[in-house]
C-alpha cells in the first residue's frame, strides 16, 4: 500500500497546514477553522477549490476560499448580529485527532477545542473528517452531550476553483429557492442554471449530487445529511464589498454549499453528520 506523506507547513504564525500526498491525490488542510484549502486528484492534475489571492491568514478573518466549516449556525446569528457570521469555529484553532492510511484514501479527524461560545446554548462536540482519494470527502460530525436537546445550522462553504464562473451550469438542482439578493423572495430554480448576476441562494431541498459543469471539465458534488443547498457569487457588482478578494477574484469561483440552514434538533448523545464529496 503506498502510505501518505503528512507535513506541517506554516503559512503564518497562527496558520499551520497538513500537507497530505498519497496515491491518488495531494490535499491541504489548515488546523485554523479544520478548512480544507487545496484538492488536487492525480487522475487529472486539476485543482478543485479556489483561494482567493487576498485571502487573510494571520486567524482574524476565516480564510477566503476552501471549504469553511460554518457551524454551529449558518449565516447571521438569529438572535444577535454582532456574533460571527456562520458560527465561530471558522477562526478556531482545531487539533489533528487521528490520520490513518486505507487503501483507496488518507483519513484525517480534527476536533474542535470547544463549543461553548456566546449565542450557542447546546452542549455539543464537533469534529471534521477528511478522506483524501480519488474524492475529497469532508463530513462534520456534531454529537449532542448534553442532556437537553441541541439546535443547529451549519455548512461546508465550499469554494470550488471555475475558469470563468459566466462560462458555467450548475445541474442537478430543481424547485424553489430563496433568494438573498431579492429580499428573500421565493424563485423557480432557472433550467438551465448559469450565472449572469449577483448570485446568493439558498435551495431548500437536498439535492444528492450536482454537477458543475464547464467546457474543459466537470466536477461532481455529492450531499448527504443536509437540508439545503446554497450557491453563491458577489460578481462584478459585490465583489468590492470584501476586502480579502480581488476585483477579479470573482470570476474564478463558484460557492455550492452543502448546508443545514433549516434547523436541525439533536436529541440528547445524538450525532448529525453532514457531508460533501468532490469529484
Ligand atoms: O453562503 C453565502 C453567504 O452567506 C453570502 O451571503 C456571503 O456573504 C458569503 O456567504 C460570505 O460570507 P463570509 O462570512 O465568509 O464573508
Amino acid at each position: 500500500m503506498f502510505l501518505s506523506t503528512i507535513t506541517e507547513r506554516r503559512l503564518s504564525p497562527q496558520l499551520t497546514c497538513l500537507e497530505i500526498e498519497n496515491a491518488h491525490a495531494t490535499a491541504s488542510i489548515s488546523l485554523l477553522g479544520a478548512q480544507v484549502l487545496a484538492f488536487k486528484p492525480k487522475h487529472d492534475g486539476r485543482e478543485r477549490l479556489f483561494i482567493s489571492d487576498k485571502a487573510i491568514m494571520d486567524g482574524s478573518k476565516p480564510v477566503r476560499g476552501g471549504i469553511p466549516v460554518c457551524w454551529p449556525w449558518f449565516g447571521a446569528h438569529k438572535g444577535n448580529t454582532a456574533y460571527p457570521a456562520h458560527g465561530f469555529v471558522r477562526t478556531w484553532q482545531w487539533r489533528l485527532l487521528h490520520n490513518e492510511d486505507y487503501a483507496e484514501h488518507t483519513r484525517i479527524i480534527l476536533e474542535a477545542p470547544d463549543t461553548a461560545h456566546p449565542g450557542f446554548e447546546g452542549t455539543a462536540t464537533v469534529t471534521v473528517e477528511v478522506l483524501v482519494g480519488r474524492e475529497l470527502t469532508v463530513t462534520i460530525h456534531s454529537r449532542n452531550i448534553g442532556t437537553t436537546p441541541c439546535k443547529l445550522t451549519m455548512a461546508l462553504h465550499t469554494y470550488f476553483s471555475v475558469s470563468d464562473v459566466k462560462d458555467c451550469q450548475l445541474d442537478g438542482l430543481s424547485g424553489t429557492y430563496s433568494d438573498k439578493t431579492q429580499d428573500w423572495a421565493l424563485l423557480q430554480t432557472p433550467a438551465p442554471y448559469r450565472f449572469t448576476a449577483e448570485t446568493d441562494r439558498i435551495h431548500l431541498h437536498a439535492a444528492p449530487e450536482l454537477r458543475i459543469v464547464e467546457a474543459q471539465c466537470t466536477t461532481t458534488i455529492r450531499s448527504t445529511g443536509h437540508d439545503s443547498v446554497v450557491v453563491w457569487n458577489p460578481w462584478s457588482t459585490g465583489v468590492g464589498a470584501f476586502a480579502d478578494m480581488s476585483s477579479g477574484g470573482w470570476q474564478r469561483m463558484l460557492c455550492v454549499e452543502t448546508a443545514s440552514t433549516q434547523g436541525l434538533e439533536l436529541a440528547p448523545g445524538a450525532v448529525h453528520s453532514l457531508a460533501q464529496s468532490i469529484g
